[in-house]
């Protein structure tokens, strides 16, 4: 049992006859440090990590206080689970109904006998919400190098770059920093391909007179870093100054009122009513931000479906944008820390438009 595991049996309330059944890698992962494949199995009597011979050494050195059994032959690993449960009288199993496939879900069914199966309605995500000191220390290492990757590409970026050259030289710059890996695939568009927010990066040319927009990320110990600028390569256009300007003071004024205790909603709308009173209504699609930690999106989210309360050392982004079809587009992205009153950013290139 390790402090994690305690905090989700009593989160969900659970009674000795009572256990979770977790195959997502970052429930995993969060619960007992363990980065292999396989299943973990938390009850108040038994916290085991059950897998193969690949990973059981690993296992053990990554998850003191579980135990690490090895599936063998054709004992299954849900077969494993299922002796388990039997040992210790687990009479009802909470799974991942939003992760498990319906055939791994026949397999758990067909050799854990005799359970009640009920969904864990996401209890372990909500535990990830709020971060503790150590995810923090490391999420802001991962923003870091993530931050320094992006101020080191700057005067290296040439005429006739393509995206990808691009992206892979932040991606480079990145993984010599420090970086364990990518938080996500980079994002490079340049010119008429930024009014796509999520563009794959092509064989475009970087010309003179383009935006460029960059969303990338380090990862960091297993923890993500996000951010987003979008630089003017060359003297942009008058139209694109001034979406650039109403996306920052868009920027500004939603990050500014980010603290514990706000709704998430209305985080949204601060930007959102800004951008849309401007003229750009339609024109800034997604949501505001997303919490980010173990994944790179997580809960809660800035947007107009998502009602929940700010929580301290919850961490969140605040991206929004403006996209022009056709033309381009503008998206500033910083990764906030909430503070009981306010925040603390840990993206720290400027976010005044820079003209190269
Ligand atoms: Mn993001």
């Amino acid at each position: 049992m390790t402090e994690r595991t305690k905090k989700l049996l009593e989160s969900m309330q659970l009674s000795a006859h009572e256990g979770v059944l977790v195959y997502n890698p970052s429930n995993m992962f969060y619960l007992s440090g363990y980065t292999g494949e396989g299943l973990v199995l938390v009850t108040h009597q038994v916290c085991a990590i059950i897998t193969d011979f690949r990973y059981t050494e690993q296992a053990e050195n990554q998850a003191p206080g579980f135990e690490v059994l090895m599936v063998e032959g054709k004992r299954s690993h849900e077969a494993i689970a299922g002796e388990l449960c039997a040992s210790n009288g687990i009479d009802t199993l909470y799974y991942e109904d939003d992760y498990v496939t319906v055939r791994t879900f026949e397999k758990c069914r067909k050799n854990i006998a005799g359970v009640e199966w009920k969904s864990v309605a996401g209890a372990v995500e909500k535990l990830r919400e709020v971060k503790d000191e150590h995810e923090l220390s490391l999420i802001a290492e991962a923003c870091r190098i993530t931050g320094d990757a992006f101020e080191r590409l700057l005067p290296n970026i040439k005429e006739g770059m393509t995206e990808k050259e691009l992206a892979l030289m932040l991606e480079f710059d990145m993984l010599t920093h420090g970086a364990s890996g990518l938080a996500f695939s980079t994002i490079t568009a340049a010119g008429a391909n930024g009014s796509l927010p999520h563009a794959v990066p092509g064989s475009y040319k970087v010309r003179r007179g383009d935006m460029i927009t960059f969303d990338f990320g380090a990862s960091f110990g297993g923890y993500c870093a996000d951010m987003t600028r979008t630089i003017a390569f060359g003297n942009p256009s008058d139209e694109m100054r001034k979406v650039y300007q109403i996306v920052l003071d868009a920027q500004m004024m939603a990050q500014d009122a980010v603290a514990a205790g706000k709704c998430c909603r209305d985080i949204d709308s601060i930007a959102r009513d800004h951008i849309y009173s401007k003229g750009y209504e339609g024109r800034f699609g997604h949501g505001l931000g997303h919490s980010l930690g173990i994944d790179i999106h997580e809960n809660p989210r800035f947007s107009q479906a998502c009602s929940d309360t700010l929580k301290a050392n919850q961490v969140m982004t605040v991206e929004p944008g403006i996209y022009l079809p056709g033309i381009g587009g503008v998206r500033i992205e910083n990764s906030v820390i909430v503070l009981e009153d306010g925040c603390k950013q840990l993206t720290m290139p400027t976010r005044e438009l820079i003209i190269l």
